[in-house]
């Protein structure tokens, strides 16, 4: 019997109210359950918003070097157990165990990141233009936080948001994305034993519908982290709207990356494979264009064909396999659909096109490496996000014609350009739109201390990472403290007409 777990409200295990639950299965083998979950709603997030709501002083209190204590030894907890929670994770959501290992440490390097900013989290000191008057600003808990996660970075997303926010001082009601709850449970448990108390964190599982938009239109949430889509992203902006309440949103992603004639191939070969079938596909950051310069064109298809015909698929824990499923049979629909429109529109379909099919592949949700060339900007397949491993290639002539092609989207997150040329590297810097740009290395393979999160319809102008995501979870405080014991008018006394004023009688 797979085991049933509970949602976590106010430091107690509990069912959903309605008594429902879900299944999670093993997108690599659908005829495992990995485990079943309470299939929340309305009530239970009440319940859970409550008890986050009742905790919130004494935990907002607590300083923050010791709320980063707490995360801290969740790090350390996480890495006693990185193999099981990898291992854990490659079962519910399909990717290799390599990325899963990767995955792990994501959150273990958050980990620690945001325990040490516990001993910054810096505000600013200013002179006043006031005698005997003081100011500063400085950063201060800003409430209930509500933490919506996608399953394709089933550790590192959640704690790149739980982390930050716990040590900001923050109180937490979670809801993890329904195909992988399992490593959102265990990331629960991990905090429990470092030491969070009751009511601090608190996770529901269940639906998008039922739990998700129910934590977004609760009025005790001050603020809403949400990664997913951007159709998702725009109704959770609308409805947050209503209570004016804070939102970070990291949406979808065109990303591309561009090979120069003057670039190292086999290095520029390398970035697209990782960044284009690693994960599967399933990344905001993935590779999902290819933008070649002319005189290498052929050439590079060629040998990417080559390479990508040869990637290994199956189960992820499996060592030597290097393509793991879709997540679930919806998201492999979504995908041929996809491959369907671009053969309409009248790309050249080079590689892959249709499920990957025989022997244990027809146990999960598998997926060819699909190429696509001769790919017109305006085709569906080189506009839309397609989260998958689908790639469309298209060609540019010249740094500015690749830039060009490259920021023909709405998306704006990740962006790759392979040249051994400094100016047309520094070109790209500077005109290629998107919050993160890399030279000479995949769209993906971002670091956790550095910020995250992309321009236009790609999120809503946050950034997650770093000490960038200490600006999201906490409000400013600007203070001032007069001890010149006088009225004094800033503005009006500091530049008055009458000289004598402006220097004050102190
Ligand atoms: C995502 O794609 O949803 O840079 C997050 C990367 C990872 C994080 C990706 N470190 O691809």
């Amino acid at each position: 019997m797979p085991k049933a777990f509970k949602n976590l409200i106010g430091g107690k295990e509990r069912d959903s109210a309605s008594g429902r639950t879900f299944e999670n299965r093993n997108p690599a083998d659908w005829n495992e359950v990995v485990g079943i979950f309470p299939k929340s709603d309305r009530s239970d997030v009440k319940a859970a918003v409550d008890a986050a709501k009742q905790a919130y002083r004494e935990w907002s209190l607590y300083p923050a070097p010791k709320r980063g204590d707490i995360v801290k030894k969740a790090g350390d907890i996480m890495v006693a157990r990185k193999e099981e929670l990898a291992r854990e994770m490659t079962r519910e959501m399909g990717k290799v165990l390599v990325e899963a290992r990767g995955d792990v440490q994501e959150g273990i390097d958050t980990a620690y990141y945001s325990a040490s900013e516990g001993r910054r989290m810096f505000g600013v000191t200013a002179p006043s233009e006031l005698q005997n008057k003081f100011t500063m600003s400085m950063k201060v808990p800003a409430g209930v936080a509500g933490i919506i996660s996608p399953w394709n970075f089933p550790m590192a997303i959640p704690t790149w948001k739980i982390f930050p926010a716990l040590v900001s001082g923050d109180t937490i009601v979670f809801k993890p994305a329904s195909d992988t709850p399992k490593t959102a449970a265990t990331l629960v448990e991990i905090l429990v034993e470092a030491g969070v108390p009751a009511g601090v964190v608190n996770i529901v599982h269940g639906g998008g519908n039922e739990v998700g938009m129910a934590i977004v239109e609760n009025e005790d949430i001050d603020l809403i982290s949400f990664t997913g889509s951007t159709t998702v992203g725009k109704k959770i902006s609308e409805v947050a709207s209503k209570s004016l309440k804070r939102v970070s949103l990291e949406l979808g992603g065109k990303n591309a990356q561009v090979v120069m004639d003057d670039a190292n191939l086999e290095l520029a070969l390398d970035g697209i494979l990782w960044g284009a079938f690693g994960t599967t596909g399933q990344r905001c950051t993935a590779t999902s264009r290819l933008i070649l310069h002319e005189k290498i064109h052929d050439r590079f298809l060629d040998m990417l064909a080559e390479r990508a015909a040869a990637l290994k698929l199956g189960n992820g824990l499996d060592e030597s396999v290097e393509v793991g499923p879709c997540v679930n049979e919806a998201q492999r629909e979504k995908i041929h659909s996809y491959v369907e429109i671009g053969k309409k529109e009248g790309a050249r379909l080079v590689l892959g096109g249709e499920p990957a099919k025989g022997g244990a592949l027809d146990k999960g949700w598998f997926y060819k490496p699909t190429i696509f060339s001769s790919v017109r900007p305006d085709m569906t397949i080189a506009r839309e996000e397609i989260f998958g491993p689908v790639l469309s290639v298209l060609k540019a002539d010249s740094i500015e014609h690749a830039i060009d092609l490259l920021n023909g989207t709405i998306y704006g997150l990740s962006s790759s350009v392979y040249t051994r040329n400094i100016n047309s590297a520094f070109k790209a810097i500077r005109d290629i739109k998107a919050g993160i740009t890399y030279i000479n290395a995949p769209t993906i393979g971002a670091e956790t201390h550095m910020p995250f999160g992309g321009v236009k319809q790609t999120g809503n102008g946050h950034r997650e990472g770093g000490a960038s995501a200490f600006d999201f979870f906490t409000e400013i405080k600007t203070v001032y403290v007069d001890f010149s014991d006088k009225l004094q008018r800033a503005q009006i006394d500091t530049y008055s007409d009458n000289p004598g004023a402006r220097r004050g009688k102190n």
